[in-house]
């Protein structure tokens, strides 16, 4: 019973906290993204993306560079560049595999696409999900 409490609080925490799961197959790579700071318009975002082993789900660090960019598809435009930094822990030490992303700014209300893209040389990999943004 414990037991299962425990997996139960584990699953539920889980689906609040990872929001999405991008499939990068050309990278081998699963992404699992969530807000630190929920999206607003008109205020900054602040996103977490860890990085997965497709194959044995450990925390990984993909080969390739990480960029986001966010689209506004009905309107066809897009915001200011984005900035990924590294995630550190206590010591100061790089988290494997997980990323933040600053500047993220809904410069107004409405729906989204949240494109994360792996570059590697001219090879580029674009998962995307979307976010129905409102004002604060
Ligand atoms: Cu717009």
């Amino acid at each position: 019973m414990k037991k299962l409490l425990v997996l139960l609080t584990f699953t539920l925490l889980s689906q609040l906290s990872f929001a999405h799961e991008l499939v990068f197959s050309q990278n081998n790579v699963v992404a699992q993204t969530r807000w630190e700071k929920s999206p607003k318009a008109g205020a900054e975002s602040v996103m977490l993306i860890q990085f997965y082993d497709a194959r044995t789900h450990e925390a990984i660090e993909p080969s390739s560079t990480l960029s986001v960019v966010l689209w506004m598809k009905d309107m066809n435009h897009g915001s200011g560049p984005t900035a990924v930094e590294r995630v550190l822990d206590q010591d100061s030490e790089v988290v494997n595999g997980l990323m933040r992303v600053r500047n993220m700014w809904f410069v107004m209300s409405g729906n989204w696409e949240i494109r994360v893209s792996l570059k590697s040389g001219t090879q580029i990999e674009t998962q995307t999900f979307s976010e129905n943004v409102s004002h604060r």
